[in-house]
Order: C-alpha cells, then sequence, then structure tokens
C-alpha cells in the first residue's frame, strides 16, 4: 500500500461515525422529495394525494439547515438517493425513492451528485451528521411481477439474482416474508435473493463505496426483517458506519434480536404503546410502562434504537387528537427516553396527514414557522438533553426507567445522582386539571432545588424526597438540577 492510499484510509477510519458517535445524536428525518426546493418556495403545490413529485433537492436541504439545526438536530436523515423507476404508476411516481432501479446512479429530480456531496459537507461544517436511507431487499418494477424487464437493474441486471416470484401472505412465517416480494402487480418489488454469495459481494461492495463517496455518517436501512438476518452483519461492517434497522413490528422479542445483527433498529415496539398512552384522553400508561421495561430488558442495548412517535408509513400523531398538550408529551418522550430521537418532518408543524400518502407533506408549506408550539418544545427538549450529556457523558448509556405512573401520569428517569434528568408525561390533554403531584423515586436529595425547564419554576425536593411538580393543562414536565444548569442558555 502506497502511502498516500494509507493516510487515506487511516482518514476515512478516524472520520467514520460509530454507535457511540451516534448515541448522542438528534435526528430530523425528511423526505427530500417533501422538505424543501431549490427555489425556496413556501407556496409550490404539493397534493400528497397524487403521489408525484413536488420538487424538494438537497441544495433545498440545504437553505434550511438554519430550520433543522435551530431545532436542536444534530443529524439528518434523507429517503433513499439512488436513481428509481421512472413512470407514472397507479401508486404515482417514485418520489420517496423506495423504487430503486440503479444503485450506482443517483435520481436526478434532487440534484447532483455534487449537490449530495454538497449537502454532506454543509452538513458537517455544522458538526451535523448525514443519514442516507439505503434498500437491499428489493429493486422497484412498474408494472405486474411477471412482466419485470431484469435488464432494467444495475448491478442486478439478471434475473437470477432474485427470488422467482410470491407474494407476502403470511407475516407470521418468516420464510414468506423473507423469499417473497413486497409490491404488488401495479408496482412490483423484485426480490432479491440475499443468500446468494455473489448478491452478498455486490451489495457489500457497494455499500462500501457509497459511504465513502458521498461522505455518509449512518444509513437508515429498509425492510430489514425481510432479509435473512445473517447478511446484515457484512452489510453493517461494510458500511463502516453506524447502521439502523427497519424491522417494522411491535413485539419486541421479534423486534428487539435483530440487533445482534446490525447496530440498532427503530424502536417500533415503543411506538405502539407510545402511542395508545397519548392519542387520546383515556389511554393506557401501563402498556407503556412495562414496555420501556421489556425493551430495556430484550433489546441487546436500548440506547441505540431509534424512538419517535412519526414517519412517512404511519398516519401522524395529530390524525389522531389535534390535542397541542398530548402532542407535546409524545415528542418530549421522544427526545428523553433511551436512544436516538426521531423527529419526521413536519411533526414539529403539528402536520395531520393520515396514512401513505396524505402523511408526506409538503414541510415548505409551513413556511417553517419557527415560533410554532412544538418547533419551540422541541427545541428546548433537545437543547436540555444535549446539555445533561455534557454534563455526564454516562448520561446516554444509562437506561431510563419509569419511576412512578398512575392513569394519567407517567414518570421516568434517565442520569445518574444528581444529573438525572426527570421526564413527568401525562395525557390529560389541555383540558387537564392544575394539581401539584407528589413525585417520589426521582433521586433528588432533599432540599436539592430544581428547574422545570419548560416553565423555567424552580423546586425544592422536600425532606421526605418528594418533589412538588406542578402539573396544568397536561403539559408534560422536566426537572434538571438547578445548580447544574450554567452553560445551558436554559432558564438563565
Ligand atoms: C405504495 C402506495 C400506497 C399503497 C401501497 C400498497 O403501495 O404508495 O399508497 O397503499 C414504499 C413507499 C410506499 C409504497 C411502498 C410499496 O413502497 O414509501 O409509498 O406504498 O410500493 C418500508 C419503508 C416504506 C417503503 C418500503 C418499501 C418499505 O419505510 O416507506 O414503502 O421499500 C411493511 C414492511 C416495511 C415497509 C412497510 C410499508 O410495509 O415490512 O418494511 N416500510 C405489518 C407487517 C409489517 C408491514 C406493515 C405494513 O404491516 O408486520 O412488516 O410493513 O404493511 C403492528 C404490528 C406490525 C404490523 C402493523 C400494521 O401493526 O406489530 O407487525 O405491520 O401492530
Ligand atoms: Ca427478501
Amino acid at each position: 500500500m502506497n502511502v498516500i492510499l494509507l493516510l487515506f484510509t487511516v482518514a476515512a477510519t478516524a472520520l467514520a461515525a460509530t454507535p457511540a458517535d451516534w448515541r448522542s445524536r438528534s435526528i430530523y428525518f425528511l423526505l427530500t422529495d417533501r422538505f424543501a426546493r431549490t427555489d425556496n418556495s413556501t407556496t409550490a403545490t404539493c397534493d400528497t394525494r397524487v403521489g408525484k413529485y413536488c420538487g424538494g433537492t438537497w441544495r433545498g436541504i440545504i437553505n434550511q439547515l438554519d430550520y433543522i439545526q435551530g431545532m436542536g438536530f444534530s443529524a439528518i436523515w434523507i429517503t433513499p438517493v439512488t436513481a428509481q423507476l421512472p413512470q407514472d404508476t397507479p401508486y404515482g411516481q417514485a418520489y420517496h425513492g423506495y423504487w430503486q432501479q440503479d444503485a450506482y446512479s443517483l435520481n436526478p429530480h434532487y440534484g447532483t451528485a455534487d449537490d449530495l456531496k454538497s449537502l454532506a459537507s454543509a452538513l458537517h461544517a455544522r458538526g451535523m451528521y448525514l443519514m442516507v436511507d439505503v434498500v437491499a431487499n428489493h429493486m422497484g418494477y412498474d408494472g405486474a411481477s411477471n412482466s419485470v424487464d431484469y435488464s432494467f437493474f444495475n448491478p442486478f441486471n439478471k434475473q437470477e439474482y432474485f427470488h422467482s416470484y410470491c407474494p407476502i401472505t403470511d407475516y407470521d412465517n418468516q420464510t414468506n416474508v423473507q423469499d417473497c416480494w413486497l409490491g404488488d402487480n401495479k408496482v412490483s418489488l423484485p426480490d432479491l435473493d440475499t443468500t446468494r454469495s455473489d448478491v452478498q459481494v455486490m451489495w457489500y461492495d457497494w455499500v462500501k463505496s457509497f459511504v465513502s463517496n458521498y461522505s455518509i455518517d449512518g444509513l437508515r436501512i429498509d425492510t430489514v426483517r425481510h432479509v435473512q438476518k445473517e447478511f446484515w452483519p457484512g452489510y453493517n461492517e461494510a458500511a463502516g458506519v453506524y447502521c439502523i434497522g427497519e424491522v417494522l413490528d411491535g413485539d419486541a422479542s421479534y423486534t428487539c434480536p435483530y440487533q445482534k445483527y446490525l447496530d440498532g433498529v427503530l424502536n417500533y415496539p415503543m411506538y405502539y404503546p407510545l402511542l395508545r398512552a397519548f392519542k387520546s384522553t383515556s389511554g393506557s400508561m401501563g402498556d407503556l410502562y412495562h414496555m420501556i421495561n421489556t425493551v430495556k430488558d430484550n433489546c441487546p442495548d436500548s440506547t441505540l434504537l431509534g424512538t419517535f412517535i412519526e414517519n412517512h408509513d404511519n398516519p401522524r400523531f395529530a390524525s389522531y387528537t389535534k390535542d397541542m398538550s398530548l402532542a407535546k408529551n409524545v415528542a418530549a418522550f421522544s427526545i428523553l427516553a433511551d436512544g436516538i430521537p426521531i423527529i419526521y418532518a413536519g411533526q414539529e408543524q403539528h402536520y395531520s396527514g393520515g396514512s401513505d400518502p396524505f402523511n408526506r407533506e409538503a414541510t415548505w408549506l409551513s413556511g417553517y414557522s419557527t415560533s410554532s408550539p412544538l418547533y419551540k418544545l422541541l427545541a428546548r427538549a433537545n437543547k436540555i438533553r444535549s446539555h445533561a450529556i455534557r454534563q455526564d457523558a454516562k448520561y446516554l448509556t444509562y437506561k431510563n426507567y419509569p419511576i412512578y405512573s398512575d392513569t394519567t401520569t407517567l414518570a421516568m428517569r434517565k442520569g445518574f445522582n444528581g444529573t438525572q434528568l426527570i421526564t413527568v408525561l401525562s395525557n390529560l390533554g389541555s383540558g387537564g386539571k392544575a394539581y401539584t403531584l407528589s413525585l417520589m423515586g426521582t433521586g433528588y436529595r432533599a432540599g436539592t432545588r430544581v428547574t422545570e425547564v419548560f416553565t423555567c419554576t424552580t423546586l425544592t425536593v422536600n425532606a421526605d424526597g418528594s418533589v412538588p411538580v406542578p402539573m396544568a393543562s397536561g403539559l408534560p414536565r422536566v426537572l434538571f438540577p438547578t445548580g447544574k444548569l450554567s452553560g445551558s442558555a436554559i432558564c438563565i
């Protein structure tokens, strides 16, 4: 190996973002087509129903990085960037990026290779990370399964690289889930035979060069449950950066084991009880309480999971309830529980689209308001999280646990003695009564002064260790020791 190549290799290794590097991050997830346009328009129409390209670009994202960083996010996850099927299908166009045909070309709708590289540089100049969504399970084809022309695909240009057609019909049958095809006869998703060693080598080579060509810091991997587990360690290793997989299943005993094969997975087990607890004022806190412990006990490392309440596959939270207090509670949970927070573009503007494709509204139509209630709440929640991390790096690996719950309240603790952060959530909604919750189990010493960081109220821990937490209007409360707030620019 010559010296230049050696230096290059060392530099590249030093820059690759590891799981530990990602743990402290907070991710803003966006669909490139729907987030921001090169012309900075805030009025360009985007009808989610028709499923066509609306004009978002990588340059557009660069233009709005202040908006994202101003909410305290330190990374973005963007939808797949590879070249797609070009047709108009009964489901519209491939604006979301999950119907790839050429893994070695970029989707020209979003810009050029230089634009994508500029996005990576612009993020890195701010100390932020770029996570890109990738698909290894399938390619995309406009038409029925028996009409697929395999020569359209690069590098998998022959039928022999694929499983022969069968539809996924039974999610309880893992062979069916892995070997059969997603999609349908309007848009086929030809399923790669990932058990073939040539397919494995082609994907591992691809992901290695892809991450390095575009200076990518992390990957979100699509459809992980549809590929045999043994495929993933080689892929994760070839990527050389933190990889978080999508295993769309709410059962922790099904989803957690995937973390033995990939650095992290999206926390779908938490998603469902979190939604049930807060989507109405009669939700169950008990299920959420138990799931916090279940995930902690079942997943290899709950602090490397992705915690979220919204994404492009599920109805927006505000499609279940318009109540702002409930939306604030799920946002606070997403940022302050274990794992890497993930907020989906538009959540901060209280967007309320239902199922796909209605949950993919253009963010620009909000005018990128930085004064919306959820924008401000997220900014504050990210700020206290970052501050807690700076006070004690072990905050990140300390496993959050519930310290109290009743039918409408859940309190949890994360962090060590003296710097722990306490989050108190309520599903009483905006009409919730004002009362004082006498909270035990915080671990704060008697006499300690703690600040409620959303209202900047100072409280004093009672002699018996209880903290008198002023609850009102069903709003979330977050406590941190007042004496440890210096340098945080929070409530001082
Ligand atoms: C298109 C149209 C839609 C139309 C659909 C049939 O076709 O746009 O209007 O309804 C992409 C596009 C989509 C597109 C699809 C198919 O491709 O974004 O718009 O839909 O062409 C990932 C991505 C997703 C992406 C793909 C495909 C995969 O995030 O955006 O979609 O690359 C399954 C997969 C999962 C996938 C998801 C959409 O479908 O496993 O990877 N997401 C059960 C199954 C899940 C299954 C889910 C939905 O149903 O277990 O595996 O996800 O079909 C809980 C259980 C869960 C259960 C849920 C429903 O209930 O615990 O297990 O999930 O309680
Ligand atoms: Ca498969």
